[in-house]
């Protein structure tokens, strides 16, 4: 269900229609259904509401005017990058003026000497990757879908990946943004040095804001050094419950391999046509180490010991050569679009628990399966704790008991000790489970520090708080 919130009058509409195309000039100010619907929805699967109009911007002046007369004229902004996120941050559910940041491409600089990069909120993260790559450095936050997603969007959803589980995710690499705010105002906020406490972290506030408190014209990354040599190892395993305990092995025994996924039965079935697996398979850990050339043997042949010491272990094998290793992660990749093929319908959740608790999580996710009758599969970024658990389902007959079997996974997620969303953040279609997790003064305090950069509440409204609630919450 789609939040309820306040649209623009048609009167406001095609005021700020005449203004932004006097102000910016036509060529960048979109209206009408065939022009404007591509900018309606992100990749949640939900149904949004059609944009009046959209603004390319080109330029951080572009951005500031575009909020300003959104301001003057109460339309509602909704701000998006590649539109690729998974919980409707970018999906327009106000009509208004949706503020597109794609064209703001630019990769301004890469500084060698202080490990640092300064980009636009258009950049391709895998360009991203490979500009620093070329020279000798990392930019570690690895969203699957980097092929595409951006730069501007990873920052506003606190964006992880699969590497986060040695280097963090997108958080810890953000040290300035440039943003503007509603009404037009652009401020600098953070620094260009790698440590910096002056004043609130207010760069910190930003990242994971959805799109709610600005727009981002600029931002200035923390890079490390290219690790010089990467090794890939799977591992398959009789079923999910004994990778799930590997995972908790590897942990408790203090290893930091930079890659830690697990991959359960179902999943594994829907990939074995593109990767030949192992037939007694029924699931995958795929666990990839980094660091210098003559260290990577003992790590893993630590790893090795680790994973084997357990029940259930099929085999472990290690990537041959690149091109394996590539075929390997482009499987992986490629998993949340395989898996869509399964079923009419398929809903992906990013929960994520105490990382020793792995191994019950996947135990209540079967009860819950068993339980409401939903089909259900689950990977993801195992290390970390975050699973991806997808719920199936064909018919619309069914979606109480897929509605049911959500709502009981964030309850459980709770209950571990977890949290909501590790990486997609909450946008629209979590959102009414907010208050399972956060408490109502806190719900209130957010709210407030909201209203503070966005009085009029314009800002990419119904994404993060509950304006509909969930049948159960
Ligand atoms: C992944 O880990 C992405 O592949 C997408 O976070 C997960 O949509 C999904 O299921
Ligand atoms: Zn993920």
């Amino acid at each position: 269900m789609l939040p309820s919130v306040r649209q623009a009058s048609a009167r406001s509409i095609e005021q700020v229609k005449i203004a932004l195309d006097q102000a910016l000039g036509a060529s960048k100010v979109l209206t009408g259904e065939a022009a404007c619907s591509p900018y309606t929805n992100d990749d949640s699967q939900l149904e949004g509401v059609l944009p009046d109009v959209v603004v390319i911007a080109e330029n951080t002046a572009d951005v500031a005017t575009t909020l300003a007369l959104a301001d003057r004229y109460d339309v509602p902004v909704t701000p998006r990058a590649a539109g690729s996120g998974r919980t409707g941050g970018a999906m327009c559910v106000a009509g208004g003026i949706v503020l597109a940041t794609h064209a703001l491409a630019q990769i301004k600089e890469i500084d060698r000497e202080n490990l640092i990069a300064v980009v636009q909120p258009g950049v391709v993260t895998g360009q991203l990757h490979a500009a620093c790559e070329a020279e000798g450095l990392f930019y570690p936050p690895d969203p699957n879908s980097y092929d595409m997603c951006m730069i501007g969007g990873n920052v506003a959803e606190n964006a992880g990946g699969p590497r986060a589980f040695k280097y963090g995710v997108t958080r810890e690499y953000v040290l300035g943004l440039q943003v503007t705010m509603m009404g037009g105002q652009t401020l600098r906020t953070g620094r260009r040095t790698t440590k910096g406490v002056t004043g609130y972290d207010v760069t910190a506030l930003l990242v994971g804001s959805e799109g709610t408190l600005g727009v981002f014209t600029e931002i200035t990354l923390r890079l490390v050094p290219k690790p010089p040599a990467i090794a890939t190892v799977l591992a398959l395993f009789d079923d999910v419950h004994g990778a799930g305990a590997a995972v908790s092995r590897i942990i408790a025994a203090g290893l930091v391999p930079r890659c830690l996924e697990l991959l359960d039965r179902a999943t594994l079935d829907a990939v074995r046509k593109e990767l030949p697996i192992d037939a007694r398979a029924g699931a995958m850990l795929l666990l990839e180490v980094d660091g210098e050339g003559n260290g990577l043997d003992a790590q893993l042949e630590r790893l090795g010991e680790v994973v084997t010491a357990g029940e259930g272990v099929v085999d472990v094998v290690a990537a041959q050569d690149a091109s394996q290793r590539a075929r390997l992660w482009s499987a992986r990749k490629a998993l949340s679009i395989a898996t869509r093929k399964l079923a009419r319908h398929k809903l992906s959740e990013d929960v994520v628990v105490p990382r020793s608790r792995v191994p019950e999580l996947l135990a209540r996710v079967d009860k819950i399966g068993e339980s409401t009758r939903v089909r259900h599969l689950t990977y993801g970024h195992a290390g970390d704790g975050n699973l991806h658990v997808n719920f199936l389902w064909d018919d619309d007959s069914e979606l109480p008991r897929v509605e049911e079997a959500t709502l009981r996974l964030m309850r459980e997620t709770i209950s571990l000790g977890g949290t909501l969303s590790g990486e997609h953040g909450i946008g629209v279609t979590k959102a009414p489970f907010l208050p399972l997790e956060q408490s109502e003064g806190l719900i209130e305090l957010q709210k407030s520090i909201k209203r503070v950069f966005d009085p009029k509440e314009l800002l990419n409204p119904g994404k993060i708080f509950p304006t509909v609630g969930h049948r159960g919450c």
